[in-house]
């Protein structure tokens, strides 16, 4: 045996004989506990692994290597992401076909995975382009739609001009599509939607009942944005013509001729109504029309101008608070109906269609938007709310705050906020102008893509222009294997020109034309977590049994930034599957982790003359080539994400070539704490060289006490001396690296490794005397081999041979921490006179109460305390405190 880490000469060694022995083929034996660790679903990019994926599977899998010693049954799958938008534009590029491209892609990353050592049962992997796997896809989406959960509409829907395809609203980042990073557009098409919507309540409700990072948890509350408030009508005044909002029958709208013309608005803060000093009409609001019908030519002109422009505006641009507001007053009057004021009405695109009734009553004296719209307008801003009883005057507005008075506000005043949102919401309710409502920020989901790659919706338009369900037997709807499937440019998929996909016949037998969208990836990734659990199942999805055995995934590792789309999605699918009986819990995933970036060194030059930096850049970022041609003081280094397009990725097959497997895999856990950002720097794996280094050394050196039979004879000697500080160092050490491993402390789990290993080293300078120090030093060889075995599993496993370990460490049993053998010696006793904190004292841990009275009443602190008093009473708390208590 090498006695330093020598990566080149084991590592492929031990990863051939684990892969010979099936090793890491799941388990389901009865009787024991499981544990499901999963990492997010990946999409193969061809530019294969870097170092900042490695940080997300090497933390998931060394949890999963723990708890299979512990003798938890494991699931560990991983499979591949494959259809979408990143694969199907990938293949155009390169002038091949996508699922080529995805099995070459899959196989690189399979190839590296493999490499680090990662445990994933590999008999159980699936792309999410397997006929096998959509099929199911497709029938989860019969599911859907037969629960009234899908449906399709026409809608103003987001186009992406680059991707040539509809991006749901969670893929629209500042206006910007996520991928293409240019403007979307809005387009009326007609899209296939889930509805989500029916399931707010409750993906808000159990956020509660699942242990995920509150950041997380509150960007979805947030995503959700659910409101409680009042929605009312407020009347336009001098105009007739009814309630706006469209859908009504004739009838309906010959009546509401002769009814005072209305809109309704919602707000959450009704208590402010009688500051109401304008109201602001959304752009698209369809009572405009009837508006600008007694307005001058001018007046509507304007607005009508104003309008055509916001429709260039995405909905996040106009809310930006930093933009200046912008609008136009269309010349009408409405009724605040608390006190029958007469104030104008507005047109402004901070107010959005999407949200609301897409109108609301302005406040300017409690809210920002409000408050800086009267501002620029020269508005009134008028004092509702205050902190107490007293206004405070316009120098103090816009006051947004819920706690406070309400003032200037007829018979209501001195009522309190929430007083007096109930009283106002009774009113409205009770003149039946009105009613209490909640609202939510959350859309229903839009899943189709007119792109060829993805799975097709299995859904026929019959000759009557009726939807039908393609039937469950005739599933799955193949995707055709076509040569041509680049984008048609015109909205529609590159499988409506394939007429034998197209044309098909109805249940009837009639004429009628296949569904040509395909399903986003979204879809896929909703529940592959499930198809894991019952891979090889060719008559069902999976079998509920095999669901409830697995199900939840215990852990789940991936990047923040699936915050509000994969995270939402499955579990809104996860609570349908609920709700039908197919599964039997309501969450996905009981625990989730986010590991932080990996950020790499990266060139940028100095913008030049006239060029404009990109949001949030302080230069431009280039590639290390031309860095090189450039004049030194024009680039500069930055911290930058680790990606391909940036030029400063470092491959896991690189680091492995030159530091190994090992050493990459300790780096990766020691480099920071895993939620936070890494500053990568290839050196740092040197550091764990020498470790692995020393502890090869360490083991050389110890191996000669090694004696296999020491468990059986270790509880007959009680620990004393050398050999108690021995014990004490390798209980602490299973207790620690336990429980960091456990809370995701992989940091601290690796020092806690070095520090054993130090102590152990410093601990045996000389040669171990009695029996009693021999038995503790084999149990400590054996506690720090299978302790490093989830960390550095390679050189785990060469030293446990190199001992006469029994076959692998994956399989031996994880050290059992003994709470009796890590007391302490000595305790720290607080010491007070009177209550008060004098001095501390140190004792043996096992003093009697007398022995610990001594050593308080010595102390000199104490004594000075006491001075010219009488000691009436000592009070002794074992093991934390004594009090002494003296007048
Ligand atoms: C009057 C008011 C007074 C409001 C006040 C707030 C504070 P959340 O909490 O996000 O649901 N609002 C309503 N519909 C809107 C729309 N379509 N576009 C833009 N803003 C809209 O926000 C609800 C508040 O946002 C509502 O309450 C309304 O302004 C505004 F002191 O009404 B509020």
């Amino acid at each position: 045996m090498p006695d330093r880490y020598e990566p080149s000469a084991f590592e492929a060694k031990w990863r051939e004989r684990w892969k010979e022995a099936d090793l890491f083929l799941t388990r389901e034996e009865p009787g024991r506990k499981k544990f499901y660790g999963l990492d997010f679903f990946p999409y193969p990019s061809g530019a294969g692994l870097s170092v900042g994926h490695c940080r997300n599977y090497i933390p998931t899998d060394v949890l999963c290597r723990m708890r299979y010693m512990q003798g938890f049954n494991v699931l560990h799958p991983m499979g591949f992401d494959a259809f979408g938008l990143p694969a199907e534009n990938e293949a155009i590029k390169r002038k091949s076909h996508p699922r080529k491209m995805i099995e070459e892609y899959g196989a690189t990353y399979r190839r590296q995975m493999e490499l680090i050592g990662i445990t994933y049962d590999w008999s159980r992997s699936f792309s999410s382009s397997d006929e096998s796997f959509y099929k199911w896809t497709q029938w989860i989406f019969e599911l859907l739609y037969k629960r009234g959960l899908a449906y399709r509409k026409d809608a103003t829907v987001n186009w992406d001009p680059v991707e040539q395809t509809v991006l749901a609203d969670e893929e629209v980042v500042g206006g910007l599509g996520w991928r293409s990073g240019v403007p979307v557009e809005k387009k009326l098409i007609p899209q296939w939607f889930f509805k989500i919507t029916a399931y707010a309540d409750r993906l808000l409700a159990d956020l509660d009942e699942i242990d995920w990072p509150e950041g997380i948890k509150a960007q979805q509350r947030n995503w959700i944005g659910k409101s409680v408030g009042v929605e009312f009508r407020i009347k336009v005044a001098g105009a007739l013509g009814g309630d706006s909002g469209g859908g009504d029958t004739d009838f309906q709208v010959a009546s509401k001729e002769r009814e005072p013309l209305s809109f309704r608005v919602f707000t959450t803060r009704v208590d402010t109504v009688y500051g109401m000093t304008f109201c602001v009409l959304a752009p698209e609001h369809p009572i405009l029309d009837k508006l600008l019908a007694f307005a001058d030519p001018q007046t509507e002109q304007d607005v009508r101008d104003y309008c055509q422009g916001a429709k260039t505006l995405s909905d996040t641009d106009r809310q930006a608070t930093t933009r200046e507001k912008t609008g136009v007053f269309t010349g009408a009057y409405a009724i605040n109906p608390a006190n029958a004021e007469l104030v104008p009405i507005w047109v402004a695109d901070y107010v959005l269609s999407t949200y609301g009734t897409g109108a609301i009553m302005a406040v300017p004296g409690h809210d920002t938007r409000d408050y800086e719209f009267a501002r620029k307008f020269g508005l009134p801003v008028k004092e509702v709310i205050a902190p107490t009883s007293e206004p405070q005057g316009e120098a103090a507005l816009p006051y947004e705050a819920k706690d406070g008075v309400m003032v200037n506000s007829g018979d209501y005043t001195g009522l309190t906020v929430r007083e007096g949102q109930l009283a106002l919401g009774k009113w409205f309710e009770g003149l039946g102008i009105g009613e209490r409502k909640t609202q939510y920020r959350l859309r229903d989901w839009l899943i189709s893509r007119q792109r060829y790659w993805g799975c097709p919706i299995p859904i026929i338009h019959n000759s009557e222009g009726e939807e039908e369900l393609v039937p469950e037997d005739c599933l799955p709807v193949e995707l055709p294997e076509v040569e041509k499937y680049e984008p048609s440019g015109d909205g529609s998929s590159p499988l409506a020109a394939i007429p034998d996909f197209v044309n098909v016949t109805d249940h009837e037998g009639h004429l009628a034309r296949r569904e040509t969208d395909t399903m986003g990836g979204f879809a896929c990734s909703s529940w592959y977590f499930l198809r894991f659990c019952d891979p090889f199942n060719f008559e069902k999805a999976w079998d509920k049994s095999r669901s409830d055995y697995w199900m939840p995934v215990d852990t789940y590792v991936g990047g923040a930034e699936h915050a509000v789309m994969h995270l939402l999605y499955s579990r809104f699918w996860t609570k349908v599957l609920f709700d039908a009986g197919l599964v039997s819990v309501k969450e996905p995933f009981a625990e989730l982790r986010n590991q932080g970036q990996v950020l790499a060194q990266t060139p940028y030059r100095h913008p030049r003359e006239g060029e404009k930096l990109p949001v949030g850049e302080e230069g431009i970022q280039i590639t290390f080539e031309e860095a090189k041609t450039l004049p030194k003081d024009q680039v500069f280094m930055r911290w930058a994400r680790m990606s391909k397009s940036k030029g400063n990725v470092v491959t896991p097959d690189e680091a492995v070539a030159e530091y190994g497997a090992d050493a990459l895999r300790l780096y990766e856990l020691f480099v920071a704490p895993f939620p936070q950002d890494v500053q990568w720097q290839n050196e740092g794996m040197q550091g764990q060289v020498r470790f692995l280094s020393r502890v090869f050394r360490l083991v050389e050196d110890l191996k000669g006490i090694r004696n296999p039979f020491w468990k059986a004879s270790i509880r007959d000697v009680p620990p004393a001396g050398k050999s108690a500080e021995i014990r004490r160092a390798t209980h602490t050490a299973i207790e620690k690296c336990t429980s960091d491993i456990e809370k995701f402390a992989f940091n601290t789990y690796v020092s806690a490794l070095m520090i054993y290993s130090n102590t152990l080293h410093d601990l045996t300078r000389s040669p171990a005397e009695s029996d009693a120090e021999k038995l503790a030093l084999n149990e400590a060889l054996e506690s720090l081999i299978l302790l490093l075995s989830p960390g550095a599993p390679h050189s785990a496993d060469e030293l446990w041979e190199t001992i006469g370990g029994q076959g692998f460490t994956y399989q031996a049993e994880w050290p059992r921490f003994d709470p009796s053998l890590v007391v302490a010696d000595k305790v720290t006793i607080a010491v007070q006179v009177n209550g008060k904190l004098r001095d501390t004292v140190e004792v043996s841990a096992g003093a009697g109460e007398d022995e610990v009275k001594l050593a308080a009443l010595s102390s000199a602190k104490v004594a000075a305390n006491v001075e010219g008093k009488t000691i009436r009473k000592v009070i002794v708390v074992p093991g934390k405190l004594v009090n002494v208590v003296a007048n």
